[in-house]
């Protein structure tokens, strides 16, 4: 072993002592096993946890990143021993172009402490919010008006125009009411009780196969709690990220409602990854094109004080 990663590694055992206050030989093992800790990237490092997840979350068998608040290190599980072990055959003792550093992987003795959901928190679903006329509908509707083109999808928007430089609108410049095929729609949400105020912004988003939308909290200072989004034409695969790693995946069946408050849209990031199939039931299944409708309230009641 080369004298430079002889002395990474010497440090990232200390630091692993000191941190769980056992000897090394009740923490790390030379044989594999499925969770690796991934030392010196963790909170406290310039390493993020989305960047753990670049590095990690595609490899096959992976599990789960756990990216803790105030540990110098990170773990990351495996379904299986042989998937940590390639794991870490093939990332261990190298440079790794996306953070620029030497990952220093060892095998765990110690499970990750589990207490992370299994579903996300203020997240409510409702499936077959809408009927198929009532898709159809809203689907020719918006066929009439103009599309904007992004890189990655088509938009329209009404009440408010989104601005995509600052993810936010000019709560000065309305451009016009909700369409009217949003009317009942609209009505049937409020009859929930989940939402408190009318929506008074719409953002339509088309996405052809292969499309998707980058991980984001939408901006709290502009716009209400409830964000509603109606998914039509298509189901897809909606990630939710916790801060610390963990993601959830949420299908959004076509024709059904989601309603993100408090956690689910205060804390974690939710967004739709660019690929052609997601995995739905055990099978992949080809996207297919999909366009949601999310709505939102523009804050009139003073700042947000949420973090
Ligand atoms: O497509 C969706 O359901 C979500 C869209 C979204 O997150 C957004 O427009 O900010």
């Amino acid at each position: 072993m080369d004298k430079k990663i002889r002395h990474l590694r010497n440090k990232s055992h200390k630091v692993l002592e000191q941190n769980l206050k056992k000897p090394l030989l009740q923490i790390i093992s030379e044989e594999a096993t499925n969770t690796l800790f991934i030392c010196g990237c963790g909170a406290g490092s310039d390493v993020t946890c989305n960047q753990l997840l670049d590095i990690f979350k595609d490899l096959p068998g992976y599990s789960k990143l756990h990216y803790f608040k105030s540990k110098p290190y990170s773990m990351v599980t495996f379904h299986t021993v042989e998937a940590a072990k390639s794991a870490f055959l093939e990332l261990n003792n190298k440079l790794c172009p996306l953070i620029d550093k030497m990952l220093i992987l060892e095998f765990s003795l110690l499970s990750p402490e589990d207490d992370t959901p299994k579903e996300v928190p203020g997240l409510i679903m409702m499936e077959q919010f809408i009927s198929e006329e009532e898709e159809q509908h809203i689907l020719e509707a918006l066929n009439q008006s103009q599309w904007i083109r992004l890189s990655q999808r088509y938009v329209q928007h009404y009440g408010y125009a989104y601005r995509y430089e600052t993810n936010d609108v000019d709560p000065d410049h309305k451009i016009g009411d909700l369409p009217t095929f949003t009317t009942d729609i609209v009505k049937r949400m409020m009859d929930t009780g989940m939402v408190e105020h009318i929506p008074d912004q719409l953002t339509v988003n088309k996405y052809k196969p292969g499309s998707g939308i980058p991980p984001h909290v939408d901006t709290h200072s502009i716009f209400e709690e409830a964000l509603i989004s109606l998914s039509l034409g298509a189901p897809v695969i909606m990630e939710f990220r916790h801060p610390e790693g963990q993601i959830i995946p949420v299908l959004l069946p076509r024709r059904s409602l989601i309603i993100m408050k408090g956690e689910s849209r205060y804390l974690w990031s939710h967004g739709i990854a660019p690929r052609k199939t997601d995995l739905i039931d055990g099978v992949q299944v080809p996207r297919e094109e999909r366009i949601s409708l999310t709505f939102r309230i523009t804050r009139r009641s003073g700042e947000c004080h949420r973090k």
